[in-house]
């Protein structure tokens, strides 16, 4: 069919009964870019049906059928951290009752561990340490590379470069080379929570601002790496503050093109300082994914996090806008300390049933979105 045909096609199917949604579909089905307002009126529509038939419209234009996953280990070296952020249950000031800071073999024996479902990816994040010097966190990687050296190293947000960086008494560029060197891959998209100063000064105070997280993700992206983006979302933003966050990726993307993946998370109370606040419905988190595949137009990947969301909400998700689940995780500590009951990790057949009943079809990828082919125990990736 050609684009002509599907776009009349599509236009004659698409219906609702609210109306202020009627000029956004004419914008998405056109291919045209979506503006504050719109934004907005997405996050109010009561037809979340017809928002997520628009997210789904989108969705498959970019990726037919296809979703995926991978198989990947979650390690967190530390969870002592100087930052006391309102909406963390993971972090620790040091000294106090439930540190850990895991030595450089400890760290790689757990990388170990799990390891016989060949994981193609190491996902690294944790506290900001006083103590731990930029030089623990090169060892820790030049050392999985040695031992693992197939397995692609996707490590430290933004908020922890920038405060490794000030420690080392570094500029971001020279730290972000000394970690491409050890062996960093990548890199993950935690730490953004929402870029809007008045909610920012009271979820995590102590981190760094919106505007420096932006600007650290301009500078990975100028060095070569690939990373992924994120918003915290159901604490105390409003519809505003979420487009706020959208828009101001979105134009990080249009200059660097260094994005992957948008991760709406979703706030876990249990344990925070925040804890009094409700938990998110079902619909926020399938709006939230819609809202996010209409908005950032230039993202190629919407990931529908199945240990934040539930594997059940996940799953409805690949209907409304996500194309990604993310993978086996193995080990999550961040949402299970906030009272996350989702299990600490799944299967990789587990994956692929949620991914086929949803109607869709499991590709295996790795961290570049490069297919995997498996044989019993290891694997090789397409290139
Ligand atoms: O940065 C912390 C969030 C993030 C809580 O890049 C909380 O592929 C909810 O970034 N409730 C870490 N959220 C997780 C993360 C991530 C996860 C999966 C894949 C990728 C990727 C990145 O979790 C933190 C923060 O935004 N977080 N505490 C909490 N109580």
């Amino acid at each position: 069919m050609t684009t002509e045909a599907r776009v009349k096609e599509a236009t004659s199917t698409f219906v609702t009964d609210d109306a202020r949604l009627n000029p956004i579909a004419e914008k998405v089905l056109a291919g045209e870019r979506l503006n504050f307002e719109d934004g907005v009126a997405l996050y109010r529509s009561p037809d979340i049906l017809a928002v997520g038939w628009l997210a789904n419209y989108v969705r498959e234009k970019l990726h037919g059928d296809v979703a995926y996953f991978n198989v990947n280990r979650h390690i967190n070296p530390t969870n002592v951290c100087v930052a006391s952020c309102r909406l963390c249950a993971f972090g620790r000031k040091k000294g106090t009752d439930g540190t850990y800071t895991m030595a450089l073999e400890q760290a790689w024996e757990t990388a170990a561990s799990g390891y016989s479902e060949a994981v193609t990816e190491f996902h690294i994040v944790g506290g900001l340490h006083p103590d731990l010097p930029l030089e623990y966190f090169l060892d820790l990687v030049t050392g999985l590379k040695q031992r693992f050296p197939k397995v692609h190293i996707k490590a430290f947000t933004m908020v922890e470069v920038a405060f490794l960086a000030r420690r080392a008494k570094l500029t971001i560029p020279e730290t972000l080379r000394r970690m491409k060197e050890a062996g960093v891959d990548s890199m993950p998209g935690g730490g953004a929570e929402i870029f809007a100063d008045r909610v920012r000064h009271i979820i995590c105070d102590h981190k760094i601002d919106g505007s420096e997280w932006l600007d650290t993700a301009r500078m990975v992206h100028q060095a070569g790496l690939k990373s992924n983006a994120t918003m915290l979302y159901g604490h105390i933003e409003n519809d505003e503050d979420r487009v706020d966050h959208l828009m101001k990726l979105r134009a990080v993307q249009d200059e660097t093109n260094g994005f992957q993946t948008f991760i709406p998370l979703a706030f876990h109370p249990d344990n925070t300082p925040l804890s009094h606040l409700p938990r998110t419905t079902g619909l926020t988190d399938i709006r939230q994914i819609a809202v996010s595949r209409l908005v950032l137009d230039n993202f190629p990947h919407i990931k529908a996090y199945w240990q934040m969301m539930s594997a059940k909400i996940a799953q409805i998700s690949l209907r409304f806008g996500a194309d990604d689940i993310d993978g086996t995780v193995i080990e999550e500590k961040i949402y299970h300390d906030a009272g996350a009951t989702t299990p600490q990790g799944l299967r990789r057949q587990d994956l692929v049933r949620l991914i086929t009943e949803a109607g869709r079809v499991p590709v295996e990828r790795d961290t570049l979105y490069r297919s995997v082919t498996r044989t019993e125990d290891t694997f090789t990736v397409a290139v």
